[in-house]
Parts: C-alpha cells; structure tokens; sequence
C-alpha cells in the first residue's frame, strides 16, 4: 500500500493513483505534468484574447512589449481578466440560486410533486427578512412570492439587490452604497462587466475593480439565495455524525456517487435510494450507498449524513476504485476527464442539466416536474451496473474518517443557546473577549492541482487551531479538513489550543455530546459561504460594529474555480482579509495587485493576502486577527504580534 506521494497528502487518493498509474488511466496529474511548464504570461494574467488582434501579451518584468496591440496596459489586463472571471462565478453561483427559485416557485404551484417545503419556520423567516407578509397566509403563498423576489433580483431595479442589501450590517450597506459596491440586479451585473471587459471599453483599472466587486457582491447575493431556498425546501442543516474519504465505498453494494452541486437533484437522489433498497437487494447488493461529491457531496451530508466519497481535485479516484456503479452529476467542478475515466472503470456517468453535457454520458434530462421518476431511472442504471461488473475486483482504500457536521447558523445559534438561552451569541462574544476564541477563520474553496492536495488547509488550520482560533469551513476546504480528521471531536485534544478546546468542550457538554464539537465547524457547501457572512453579521450587529471590525479572516489556500474568486472578492467587499493560497493571474498588474491587497482596504476594510507559503500565510491570518483585536481593545496574545 502506498503511503505517500506528492499529488496528496490523503494516502488513499496516493494509493489509487498508484493503481491508476499501474493500470493506465490518465489522471488530472499526468495531465498537469504534461502541461509543465505553464505560460508565464497567462499566470501573472498578462495575456489578452478580448478581440481578433490577439492574442497580446505582456513582459511581466516589466521589458517589451508592455502593452497590448490596442495600447491596453498591463493593470488593464488583468482587471478585465479579474471581472471575467467573478462574472462567471457569479454566473454559476446565480445560476443555481435561479433553479432553485424556480423549484420553489413550482413547488408552490404544485407542478413539482416530489418537492416540499420542509423547514416552514425558515420560509417564513426569510420572507419576513424581504417584506414578505406571513399572517394568515398559506405556505404555497409565501413561497410564490418568495421565488418571485428572488427571481426579480436578478434584473436591473431602482433599488439595489435586496439578497445584498437585507443581509448585511446597516453600515456595511451604507460603505457598499458609497463605494459604488452595491449591485442592481445579478444578471444586471455579469452583463455589465461583460459589457465594460468587450475591446474598447473600460481601460482604468479603477472601475474595472469597483465593477468586479459590485458583481463579487451579486455572487453573495446568489449564494445567499441557494443557500436559503435550499433549506426551505430540502430543511436546514442540523448536526450529524457520518463519514468521510474513499473508504465510505461499500464493494457489496450499489454505490451511486453524488457530483456537483444543487440538492435539487441530489436530495432527491437520497430518497428515491432508500426506496429502492429492496430493488438492490434482489440483485444481490447489500443495498444502495449514496456517496458525495464536491459541493452536492456537502449539502447531502449536512441534511442527511451521506458520507462524503471525494472532492475536487481528487474526483477521478472515486472512479479508480472501481466500485462506483453510477456517478450522477448535475453542474460545475465536473471534470470532463471523469467520461474517460468511467469509460475505463466500468462505471456509469449520467449528465442531468442541459448546461453541463459530457460527450460519453448517459443525459438523463431531470426536471422538477418528472424528479423522482428520473431518480429511479438513475438508481436503476446503478442497479444494472453493480450486476454487470460481479466478479470484476474493486480497490477501496480502507481509511475514512469520523466526521459531525452539519453547522448552519441556526444549528450554531441552538447549540449555543444551551449555554445562554436568552442571548446564545453573547456566549461567542463572552470567549473572543477572553481570548478563548482569538478569532474566527472560514476554510473555503477548492483542491488546486498545483499544491499537493489537503497541504495548505491542513498546514494552516493546524496553526490556527493551535493559536484558539474558531475554525468553520465550506466546500471542498471543508473536504479537505473532514478527510484529515478535523471534524472528529476526538480529535479536539490533540488539534486545538486550550482556550478554543475549553469552548467546544463546554458547548459540546452543554448540549449532551458528552465531549466537544468538533475542532472545526462544518458550514456546508460553496454557496454556503453565504452561511459565514450570515453569522459574521450576526455578530457584529450583536457588538453594534460593521463586519470590518471584528477579529474574522478567510482563506481559500487551495482555489481553483472562477467561483472562489467571486467568493473571495466579495469577502474582501464584506469587510474581510482573504487569503488565497495559489498565485492568482492578477500579480502581473502592479497597480492592481496594490489596490487588491492593500488599497482596498480603504474602500471596505477587507483585503486579499496572496500567500503560496502555508506557514507564512497561517502567520499572515494570525496577524490579521491580532489587529482587528487591538482595533476592538481586546487583549492580543503574548503582547504586540506583527
Ligand atoms: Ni466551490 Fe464546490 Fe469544490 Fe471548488 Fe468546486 S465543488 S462550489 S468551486 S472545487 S470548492
Ligand atoms: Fe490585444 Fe487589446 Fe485585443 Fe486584448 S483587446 S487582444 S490587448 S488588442
């Protein structure tokens, strides 16, 4: 068995990539070894394709040539191509929180059978947040309406987007108005920066970032979108106990594998398995085992406890094993490699969403309206898989991890009620006051093939857990921390610092764990972010301080997707320092790279630290955390760090 190798620091993916390697399948790390080295130009940003002249590149050090054909500097470059790529993950983000208003407003109005509202307490809640009225009114009611407020704020109004603008401290509203950051409609948005990117338009760095910003914001208020009809319809996240890693693979039965992101599918997926378990049986399988993949894997863990199989960088693994029966997808972070790969293993990949086919595919075209029929359909490829591929061998690398998740900001706030029950947030506050909690970090963002995978999460959050710093996660960071055993409250002694093991020993206690939380919180999945900024704000309302004040960092140390560049900007926009672990294609425009990590901060207080080195990054947060400290007069560990 193969223990370590550079790609991970997870020895299971180490083990099936040694298979993989053995057997000949191309893997995403062939491919990156194949494509080295990579175009300097195109990392520093400093390539253009925006018209038919180009492409145009620049001397990233500073020599000939030092503009494009259309005299374009290199501050130019890649604030246009900073915008491009918010506006696309923006695009996806938004482009989820629209499927699910559509669900919504199809559950409603009664086309959509296999849908319910499941957390009333939350539709209402949400409607009341957006002037909504609930007295004496049906729950079909208010959620029409609801689906139809979110759908509107996806056009241009006189008035700003409301997912923006009633979710955020009134201060932070009043800054984002000033600054020119708050957004009118999402689509609006992503059309405006493709409008202001196109050949000829805008050419001062300036505007081009206050646009990106602005559209980071409409990113915000799509996943704030996801993440709230999300809940209403499929209920919200309360604590669970499951699993983690390619050891959740069960070789005696129908593994089905969860990959993308929107419960729609997903959730539904869930269900229509536990029906159809008698079906598996009668094929010979011990049952049905749904896993997850990437952000799809999250939200089904953190409604249901499904366990989670992979995520990212390492999706093609789950394939390698061989177990994988069907692995169903809906959109984004699909590598297209996985059609190959499921062609060499003998499983099945089925698209589901128009937006997201893969030559090789099984589509099965899912729709609200038909949902749990095209689930059994899906679950029935499975069950024929699992038949066809008896007596061929599978590998599944034993090792999994405990893994409690599940943390909402509703979850979070019972738990802590248990302690205070008139004023649960007053129990944080009480412990970042006593340095308990120095602070607060929120792991988020994808594996880059670039970093051994799980290096710099775990690199960082070690340090930070050591240092008593609260850590939260989403997406696949959450992933990587889950597979590394930083969501086994076992673990707690051993990870955490003791002012922060005090806190989630007591929590824990309070709530009958019988031991802690976990050493870190598990938020759920990308547009989950939206769930951090929600308890951010929660917070410094409660201190009656804008979101900028308060002792709160983030971190994307892994980042891949154009998605968690959107999520990193409109962190920064909110008020926090972000930092991002891989180079990212704007270094090559000095000015830029001034105003993002540093300018910046006067128009939000929030600022990118781009840091490849782990250490030095956990040092950089710490730093950050420490300041906010000082700025609130509360007490800095060991005196004056900087
Ligand atoms: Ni976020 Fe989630 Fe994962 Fe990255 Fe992709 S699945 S939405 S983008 S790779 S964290
Ligand atoms: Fe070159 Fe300007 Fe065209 Fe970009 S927009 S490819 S810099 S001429």
């Amino acid at each position: 068995m193969v223990k370590s190798c550079k790609a991970s620091l997870d020895p299971s993916v180490c083990e099936m990539l040694e298979k993989a390697r053995n057997t000949g399948v191309e893997t995403v790390w062939d491919r990156y070894e194949a494509m080295l080295p990579q175009c300097g130009f195109g990392e520093t940003g400093l390539c253009c394709r925006h018209c038919l002249q180009g492409p145009c590149r620049i001397d990233p050090f500073g020599g000939e040539p030092s503009k494009g054909i259309c005299g374009a500097t290199a501050d130019v470059f890649v604030a246009r191509g900073l915008d491009r790529a918010i506006a696309a993950g923006a695009a996806g983000h938004s482009g989820h929180a629209r499927h699910l208003a559509h669900t919504l407003k199809k559950t409603a109005e009664g086309l959509a059978r296999d849908y319910t509202i499941k957390d009333r307490g939350k539709l209402r809640a949400v409607a009341e947040r957006h002037g909504i009225p609930v007295e004496n009114r049906s729950d079909d009611e208010i959620a029409l309406d609801l689906a139809q407020a979110a759908l509107s704020d996806f056009n241009e109004k006189e008035t700003p987007v409301t997912w923006a603008a009633n979710i955020l401290t009134e201060k932070r509203v009043k800054v984002l108005s000033e600054q020119g950051l708050l957004p009118k409609g999402i689509d609006y948005e992503i059309a405006d920066i493709m409008h202001r990117t196109l050949y000829g338009t805008d050419a001062d760095p300036m505007t081009l970032i206050q646009a990106g910003l602005r559209t980071a914001m409409a990113d915000l208020a799509g996943s704030y979108i996801g993440t709230d009809i999300s809940d209403i319809l499929f209920g919200t996240p309360q604590p669970v106990v499951t699993e983690a890693n390619l050891g959740v693979l069960k070789a005696d039965a129908v593994n089905v594998a969860v990959h993308g992101h929107n419960p729609v599918l997903s959730d539904v997926i869930v269900g229509v398995a536990q029906e159809m378990a008698a079906e598996a049986r009668a094929a010979g399988a011990s049952g049905i085992n749904v896993v997850g993949i990437c952000c799809t894997g999250n939200e089904v863990m953190m409604r249901h406890g499904i366990p989670a199989c992979t995520h990212s960088v390492s999706q093609e693994m789950a394939l390698i094993t061989g177990a994988v029966d069907a692995v169903v997808v809906d959109y984004q972070c699909i590598m297209p490699s996985l059609a190959t790969v499921a062609e060499c293993m003998g499983t099945k990949l089925i698209t589901t969403t128009d937006v997201a086919r893969i030559p090789g595919a099984i589509h099965i075209n899912f729709r609200e309206e038909t949902a749990g029929e095209n689930a059994r359909e899906i679950i029935r490829i499975a069950i024929e898989n699992f038949v066809r591929r008896q007596g061929t061998p599978v590998n599944i690398p034993a090792r999994k991890s405990r893994v409690v998740a599940g943390f909402s900001v509703e979850a979070i706030v019972n738990a802590l009620a248990k302690l205070n029950p008139e004023d649960p947030l007053q129990v944080l506050i009480d412990q970042f006051v006593s340095g308990n909690i120095r602070g607060v970090c929120l792991f988020a963002g994808c594996n880059n093939v670039k970093v051994p995978q799980d290096q710099n999460f775990v690199a960082v959050a070690r340090r930070l857990l050591k240092e008593n710093v609260l850590v939260v996660a989403t997406g696949c960071g959450a992933g990587a921390l889950m597979r590394h055993d930083f969501m086994d409250p076992s673990k707690v002694d051993e990870l955490c610092g003791d002012g922060l093991k005090a806190v989630l020993t007591a929590i824990g206690e309070a709530n009958g764990l019988g031991g802690p939380l976990p050493p870190t919180l598990h938020m759920g999945s990308c547009v989950d972010n939206s769930r951090a900024v929600a308890l951010t704000v929660a917070i410094a309302d409660r201190l009656g301080v804008d979101i900028d004040k308060l002792p709160v960092v983030a971190s994307a140390a892994e980042a891949v997707s154009e998605k968690a560049v959107a999520i990193g900007s409109y962190a920064v926009a909110v008020g926090i320092p972000t930092h991002v672990g891989v180079m990212m294609p704007v270094v090559g425009g000095p000015e830029v790279t001034r105003v993002l990590t540093d300018k910046v901060r006067d128009m939000t207080g929030g600022y990118f630290i781009v840091e490849t080195d782990p250490d030095a990054a956990a040092e950089k947060l710490l730093a950050a955390i420490d300041e906010r400290r000082a700025g609130l007069g509360l007490r800095v560990p060991g005196g004056a760090r900087r």
